[in-house]
């Protein structure tokens, strides 16, 4: 089945022209309403009328996450506020995260998009869909809520936690489909086995996820222990939420749905555009948003895009997983944490050396994280009593600024490995790169 076979299945003829159009339309937009891209433009004496071709975006100014964070919070919005049905914010920061504007119409697409994917999945009104995202300002909730309600599936709007309650839900209710992180389905079937759940107790005929970086072990792993093909799921916040790129019964890349969302593949230092099926990083343009139109937005998240004819019929530009990050940003448990949030609470204390490492694990299928400071010579002199209550202040000082709660070591001055060039800060052994 295919959800909107007219787009879907578009020729590439048609789909550069309704493209082309919607380009105009949304760069002439966000040049006449967003201050930001108006000075932008300015500064780089391109008008809206310079668009003539698809090629053309190129000569547009990139747009990263700290542009919209100086937008904070509503400065990136191209309608009054009163039009503005819907915010959402990036996760992660408790400073100044992004923030992101939906106008009625753009839930309507955002609806559209999902029921597009989950159409992909093989659903439809037959379907239970327990959705364990988060309902509130990420989007994982909502994105999937949406999309579920427009194929006419029963939604569970279980959201995150209550792993043992989820279980029981999934087996009293026959849920048919499970909306997961990667880890927290791993997790989820590893407690499920625990209870003595059984597969034959399921009735799982899919799982869809995404929002944070895999290897194919773990979708593996996910279909092995839950008995159900898994698709992945790719989007964020800045762009719309879940439902930019997903994958079809063909479980070998993600269709980036190119009506609304224009994809390129940037070289991270020279910013050139790179050609189809090499690896650089992903900037996608909103073509069709109201609210808040993105133009050629850096998402940083490392990827290639792939043409041709899909086996499943359809015709969308396809995306390969994301095997990495241009930046340091790491995902915990779903949450987005930069290494430098961690120095900024380093140091609001005393005593404390700026020599840190962040080690990330994932013991049992949840990530965990280990902050190991160095403390000054003084310091690890004194008291044990007094250490403990450092630690705990750390702790508390993070806890505040990620919005996590981990575990700080202590160590010894001059401990921690130098670096002669640039410091390695994160140490991830979860090893998601292959
Ligand atoms: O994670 C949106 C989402 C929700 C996607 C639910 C899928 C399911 P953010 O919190 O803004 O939005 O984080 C976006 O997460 O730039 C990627 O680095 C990463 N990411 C999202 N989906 C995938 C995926 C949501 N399928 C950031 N594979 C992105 C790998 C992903 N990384």
């Amino acid at each position: 089945m295919i959800w909107n076979e007219e787009i879907e299945c578009i020729s590439e003829d048609e789909l550069e022209k309704l493209q082309l159009k919607r380009l105009q339309e949304v760069v002439k937009r966000a040049y006449e309403n967003v201050p930001y891209y108006k000075k932008r433009f300015d500064d780089e004496g391109i008008k809206p009328e310079d668009i003539k071709t698809l090629d053309d975006i190129q000569k547009l100014p990139l747009t990263t996450k700290d542009d919209l964070r100086a937008a904070y919070p509503f400065g990136m919005f191209a309608v009054p506020r009163q039009e503005i049905v819907e915010v959402h914010t990036s996760s992660g920061t408790t400073g100044k995260p992004t923030v992101s504007g939906y106008t009625r119409q753009d839930l309507e697409i955002w609806s559209e998009v999902m029921a597009r994917g989950l159409t992909m999945f093989g659903l439809n009104e037959d379907d239970l869909i327990q959705n364990t995202h988060g309902y509130g300002l990420f989007t994982g909730g909502f994105g999937v809520h949406y999309g579920a309600q427009k194929i006419g599936a029963t939604v569970i709007p279980i959201s995150t936690g209550q792993t043992r309650r989820q279980i029981e839900i999934m087996k009293d209710f026959g849920t048919t489909v499970l909306i997961v992180t990667p880890s927290y389905g791993l997790y989820l079937a590893e407690v499920a086995e625990e209870e003595g759940l059984k597969q034959e107790d399921l009735n799982l005929k899919s799982i869809g996820f995404g929002a944070e970086m895999w290897t194919e072990e773990m979708r593996q792993e996910l279909q092995k222990r839950f008995n159900a093909p898994a698709y992945n799921i790719y989007g964020l916040t800045e762009i719309m939420g879940p439902g930019v790129a997903l994958e079809c019964p063909e479980q070998d890349g993600l269709h980036v749905m190119e009506d609304h969302f224009y994809p390129e593949i940037i070289d991270s230092e020279t910013m050139d555009v790179l050609e189809d099926g090499e690896k650089g990083e992903l900037v996608i343009t909103t073509l069709s948003r109201h609210g808040m139109p993105i133009i050629r937005f850096r998402t940083k998240d490392v990827t290639s895009l792939r043409r041709g004819k899909c086996a499943c019929g359809r015709t969308h530009v396809k995306m390969e997983r994301i095997t990495g990050r241009t930046d340091d940003m790491l995902k915990i448990r779903g949450v987005a944490v930069f290494p430098s949030q961690i120095e900024k609470a380093l140091l609001k204390m005393d005593g404390i050396e700026p020599h840190y490492q962040i080690i990330v694990t994932r013991p049992q299928h949840l990530d965990e994280m280990e902050v190991q400071v160095e403390t000054s010579p003084k310091l690890f002199s004194d008291e044990v009593k007094e250490l403990v209550g450092i630690k705990k202040k750390i702790e508390n000082y993070i806890h505040n600024e990620i919005g996590l709660r981990v575990t700080v070591t202590l160590v010894e001055p001059k401990t921690l490995p130098r670096s002669e060039g640039k410091a390695v800060r994160v140490i991830d052994k979860r090893d998601m790169n292959n």
